[in-house]
C-alpha cells in the first residue's frame, strides 16, 4: 500500500507478475507509481540493438544499466526486449566497410558477439528475452514477414539461428518469440506454426509473447482466449508482453478529442476487466503480464499511427491516478 491505494502487483500476487515499458523519463516521472505497482520492468527501446550497440563494437549500456540498478534495488524483474528484429537497428549491422551487405555468416557472427555481450552482462537481472520479434507477416499467404534484414541475409533460419545463439549466450534466460495482432486467427495460426516448427527441431524456445497492443472494441474476448489455447497447445508460456487498449478502432482516424468520453473511460475498464480475469483464468500458462507504459502521459500511442490525435490506453492517466479499468482489475 502507498497513498492508500491497493498495489496491483500485489494483488496479483498468486497469478502473475505485472510490467511495465519504462524509459529514462518514465523512470523519473512514474518512479512511484513503478515502485508501488508494478514487479516487471520492459525498457521501451534501450535494450534494442541500435541502442545497445550503435556503432561496430561500441556498446552504450548507459540507460540499459540504470533500468537494471534500479530493477535491482526496488525487487523488480526485467524482461528483455529484444535481440532480432527487422527495425531500429544500426546501418553498420547489416553492411561491410564498403557499404556492401554483409554475408550471412558475418551477419551471423555479429548477432552471437551482441547477444552474447549483451545477454552475459545482464545475466543476472533480465530473467527473458524476446529473441525474435514481429517475424511474421500479417496478411496474404507468407508465414515470414519479406522484408527483413535478417531474413534476406541469412535465410529462413534465421530465426532458429538465433534462439540457439541467445540459448548459448545464456543458459538460463527464457527466450519468446514476440509478436502484435497475435490473437487475429489468420496470423495467430503462421504464429503457432513456426513455434511448432522450432519446437519440433528442438530449437531452444520457451515462450510466446503476446504483444496485446488492443483496442476498447476488439479483438473479442472470444478471439484472445482461442489464441491462449492455440499457444498453449505448444508446451510454451505465455507472456502479455506490450498490453494497451487504445481508444480508437484501427481504422478510426479522429483527431478532434482533448479528453476521453465518459463511454470511453466505461467501455475500456470493461475491457480491462474481462481481459485480466480471462488472463488469471489461465495463470498457469500466462506467467507474465507487461502493459507498454504506466501512464497516459507517456504512451507511444500519442501522435501514433494518426499524428495529432492523444490517446489514453493506460491503467493509469494523465496526472498518475487510477482511472476506471483500474478499479476493475483489482476488484476479484
Ligand atoms: C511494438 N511494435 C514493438 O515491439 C516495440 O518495440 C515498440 O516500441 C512499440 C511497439 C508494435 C507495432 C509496430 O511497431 C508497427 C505496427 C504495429 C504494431
Amino acid at each position: 500500500m502507498s497513498n492508500g491505494l491497493v498495489s496491483l502487483y500485489k494483488k496479483y500476487e498468486d497469478y502473475f507478475p505485472i510490467g511495465a515499458a519504462v524509459n529514462p523519463q518514465s523512470l523519473k516521472i512514474h518512479r512511484d507509481l513503478l515502485i508501488n505497482q508494478f514487479n516487471s520492468l520492459t525498457s521501451e527501446n534501450h535494450m534494442k540493438f541500435e541502442a545497445l550497440q550503435p556503432e561496430k563494437g561500441v556498446f552504450n549500456f548507459t540507460v540499459a544499466d540504470e533500468l537494471t540498478a534500479f530493477a535491482k534495488e526496488h525487487n523488480k524483474l526485467v524482461r528483455g526486449h529484444t535481440l532480432v528484429w527487422h527495425n531500429q537497428n544500426p546501418a553498420w549491422l547489416f553492411q561491410d566497410d564498403d557499404g556492401n551487405r554483409v554475408n550471412r555468416d558475418t551477419l551471423l557472427a555479429r548477432l552471437k558477439e551482441h547477444a552474447e555481450t549483451v545477454m552475459q552482462r545482464y545475466k543476472d537481472t533480465v530473467y527473458c528475452w524476446d529473441v525474435v520479434n514481429e517475424a511474421v507477416e500479417d496478411t496474404g499467404p507468407e508465414v515470414l514477414r519479406q522484408r527483413s534484414p535478417w531474413l534476406e541475409i541469412i535465410g529462413e533460419d534465421f530465426i532458429e539461428q538465433a534462439f540457439i545463439i541467445a540459448h548459448e549466450a545464456n543458459p538460463d534466460a527464457l527466450l519468446f518469440y514476440n509478436d502484435y495482432n497475435e490473437s487475429e486467427p489468420a496470423k495467430r495460426d503462421k504464429i503457432y506454426q513456426l513455434v511448432k516448427g522450432l519446437k519440433e527441431k528442438d530449437v531452444p524456445i520457451h515462450g510466446v509473447g503476446l504483444q496485446a497492443h488492443w483496442n476498447i472494441y476488439g479483438p473479442s474476448i472470444d478471439v484472445i482466449r482461442e489464441a491462449i489455447e492455440k499457444y498453449a497447445e505448444l508446451g510454451v508460456v505465455l507472456h502479455v508482453t506490450e498490453m494497451d487498449l487504445s481508444m480508437f478502432e484501427f481504422h478510426d482516424r479522429r483527431t478532434d478529442l482533448t479528453e476521453p468520453t465518459e463511454e470511453m473511460l466505461e467501455r475500456q475498464a470493461q475491457r480491462y476487466e474481462e481481459i485480466f480475469s480471462l488472463f488469471r483464468e489461465y495463470k498457469d500458462v500466462v506467467t507474465n503480464v507487461t502493459l507498454w507504459g504506466a501512464a497516459d502521459d507517456m504512451t507511444w500511442l500519442h501522435n501514433f499511427p494518426v499524428r495529432g490525435r492523444t490517446n489514453w490506453p493506460l491503467l493509469f492517466d494523465m496526472k498518475h491516478n487510477p482511472k476506471p479499468a483500474f478499479d476493475r482489475i483489482i476488484k476479484f
